[in-house]
């Protein structure tokens, strides 16, 4: 035995151990060893044929996927060969990778071997092709024109669910926009997209069975009194499914149930119960509006789901679960009836039977149901069903716990509504600064130690009650979602921040190519301060409670706590100085439920509404006290003289708006001093 061991470890010493490679590639693959064999890189370009091998579909889609992006977004032309090439060449292998590794390559796994002979993709199925493809893309893009290092690849993914949500609810994105984030996407390896379809303010998915769902539950009108909405017809989901899936990318559907259900209950009345006043329909927030449980409108939105089903092949069907108010089911005698004869023990049990209702019929047609982790509470996530955790960590190890598979979906770090940058550059969004670095910081594993669950991986969040365009709409998500798809993808013991700041160049240069204009603060860009001005983002809210950076009718946002709106400056010098505060109102369009009474207003002294100034702190001696009944009421940011009396010295200080209502919304966008 011994002797015959001997020419194999005589081999392993001739051999120079494998240097590791340093690839511009996010998500970081798994081993990248660098081959010193072709000193002067591999030069693929305009003319290197793609070769695949006859009859293989799987690695002919791929093809045409990279030599489309390459001619759109390199420039680069590559003829598609299906006879053997002997010379330099882009080859599809399409069998199974032989690893090195202890762990065999799944089916999303791939080997990439950039070498004398070209690039050679060797992957067992489809997805690894893609994969592979899209590594050799990033190669691509990131040193355009110039030779490609030779490199040996073996990748596969960490976590088998890679995703981001998509809200086309509160404001909706053209088919374009959404094929161009499906694009991002790929390029990252993401794997899921939840398509966030139906909410209070409106439901955005054509289901030919029931019309009004569309032609009255996809418009309302929004604060600023203008007519607001649309939907996709079912053609266009058609397509957009089709184009993810080119893509290795599946879209799970969302339909919210029972609450968010306000646009359903516009549409259908006989759904639910009395619905709210028109005023309100411009509100964001948390409505009372639930669908009921009478068996027509479980049937109805059964129905609703066998034509979701129709137009999403993929597995996966969300059912929503959160934020739903059960007040409307307390109040119902025919609701708490039905509790009665079901033999529940309450509204919260009623709703975890609503989602088994559905999950089962889901079940029955060989789906599976997902929903937030609200329904935990409700002790009803149904057997088998997937829960999305945005009450994570808690939530998801709640799950884990009680046997569940589980998404990451965690609130704040991993919504992309957040600002991701202190400065008032940043376009509005909800106040927490969340930035790629923080994203990076999470250990999704940590929640998934010693538990029967199984945690299947990450998800990001696009909320979009203040995302209003596409272009905004793809800068919340990039380059957020580049640190969320090495969480997924990349396994723990490889990933650290700084090797993946050292990617973020290419990463914004591949952005440009893809036409993505990240905003400014998001790769740490900050805007020279204007002197003696503090924007609203430099200061702190009093109470942080709902802090949302929020759009004026001026240059800037205002960053400003909807339950107090009040705020402390850093410390600024003062002598006897007059400030001036460009202050504007703004509508109060929030459902706060329970929460609107806990609203903090500091009353006026006169009878119209002031602006306070106090010194150190809002409990401080009170500096100045000027009436903002000049301040128009149309959201426009006008500009407010506050003598500060005899104050000196360097103090901070505490501004708030007194009012003895929630409406209007004072948001300071500035202070300014002499
Ligand atoms: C909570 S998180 C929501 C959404 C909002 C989001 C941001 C979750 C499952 N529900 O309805 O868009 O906060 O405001």
């Amino acid at each position: 035995m011994p002797a015959k061991r001997w020419p194999a470890l005589a081999a392993v010493a001739l051999i120079a151990a494998p240097v590791r490679a340093e690839v511009p590639v996010i998500p970081l693959p798994q081993t990248a060893e660098a081959d010193a064999g072709v000193p002067g890189g591999i030069a693929l370009g305009s003319g290197t044929p793609i070769m695949v091998q006859a009859d293989d579909t799987d690695a002919a889609g791929v093809a045409d996927w990279l030599g489309d992006i390459a001619h759109q977004r390199l420039g680069l032309h590559f003829p598609r060969k299906v006879q053997q090439v002997q010379g330099l060449a882009i080859r599809f292998v399409h069998k199974p990778v032989d690893s090195t590794d202890a762990k065999p390559l799944g089916g999303e796994g791939y080997r990439l071997d950039i070498d004398a002979r070209g690039a050679t993709i060797t992957a067992p199925a489809r997805a690894g092709l893609f994969y592979g493809a899209v590594t050799l893309a990033q190669l691509l893009a990131a040193t355009p024109g110039q030779p490609l290092a030779a490199v040996h690849i073996t990748d596969a993914p960490h976590y088998a669910w890679r995703g981001l949500m998509l809200d086309s609810a509160r404001h909706m994105q053209s088919v374009p926009a959404i094929e161009r984030l499906i694009d991002l996407m790929a390029l990252h390896k993401f794997n899921r997209l939840q398509w966030h379809l139906t909410d209070d303010q409106g439901w955005r998915l054509q289901i030919p069975a029931f019309p009004r769902l569309t032609s009255v539950g996809a418009w309302r009108v929004g604060p600023d009194g203008k007519r607001y909405g649309g939907f996709y017809t079912q053609a266009q989901v058609r397509h957009v499914v089709a184009y993810a899936a080119a893509r290795g990318i599946t879209i799970v559907p969302e339909i919210e149930m029972p609450g968010h259900a306000l646009a359903a209950l516009r549409a259908y009345p006989e759904w639910g119960f009395a619905g709210v006043p028109a005023s309100a329909q411009a509100d964001w927030g948390v409505f009372p509006s639930i669908f009921g449980v009478e068996p027509v409108t479980l049937k109805a939105l059964q129905t609703v789901l066998d034509e979701v089903m129709a137009l999403f092949p993929g597995r996966e069907i969300a059912t929503g679960g959160d934020e739903a108010l059960h007040d409307q089911w307390r109040a119902s005698p025919a609701v708490q009836a039905r509790i009665k004869a079901l033999g529940l023990r309450d509204e919260t049990a009623l709703q975890g039977w609503f989602a088994g209702q559905m999950a089962r019929y889901l079940a029955a047609h060989g789906r599976q149901a997902i929903g937030w982790d609200d329904l935990l509470a409700a002790g009803g996530i149904p057997e088998g069903a997937v829960v999305l955790s945005w009450h994570s960590p808690q939530g998801a190890t709640t799950a884990l716990k009680a046997g569940h598979d589980v998404v990451l979906a965690t609130d704040p770090v991993f919504y992309f509504d957040h600002r991701q940058a202190p400065g008032r550059d940043e376009p509005p969004g909800r106040g927490t600064v969340i930035t790629p670095a923080d994203i990076y910081a999470v250990d999704p594993g940590s929640v998934d130690a010693a538990t029967s669950g199984h945690l299947l991986g990450v998800q990001g969040q696009i909320w979009t009650e203040y995302v209003r365009s596409d272009a905004q709409m793809l800068a919340m998500a990039w380059p957020r979602a580049a640190a969320l798809a090495e969480l997924g993808w990349t396994t723990p013991a490889r990933r650290d921040w700084t090797g993946f700041s050292a990617r973020l160049p290419a990463e914004a240069q591949l952005l440009a190519r893809w036409q993505v204009q990240p905003t400014p603060g998001a790769f740490g860009v900050t805007t020279a301060a204007v002197a003696g001005e503090v924007p609203s983002q430099a200061m702190q809210t009093c109470s942080n409670r709902i802090a949302l950076n929020l759009p004026t009718a001026g240059e800037h946002p205002a960053l400003v706590d909807i339950m107090d709106r009040c705020w402390v400056t850093p410390p600024v010098a003062l002598d006897a100085p007059t400030i001036t505060v460009r202050i504007a109102t703004l509508p109060f369009n929030y459902q706060l439920a329970a929460d609107a009474k806990t609203i903090t207003l500091r009353p006026p002294v006169g009878n119209g509404d002031e602006l306070v100034v106090r010194q150190d702190t809002c409990d401080g001696p009170e500096l100045a006290r000027v009436p903002l009944d000049a301040v128009p009421h149309d959201a426009v940011p006008t500009a407010v003289s506050v003598p500060l009396g005899a104050a000196t010295g360097t103090h901070k200080l505490c501004l708030f708006a007194a009012s003895r209502s929630p409406a209007p919304l004072w948001a300071i966008e500035t202070v300014t001093l002499p």
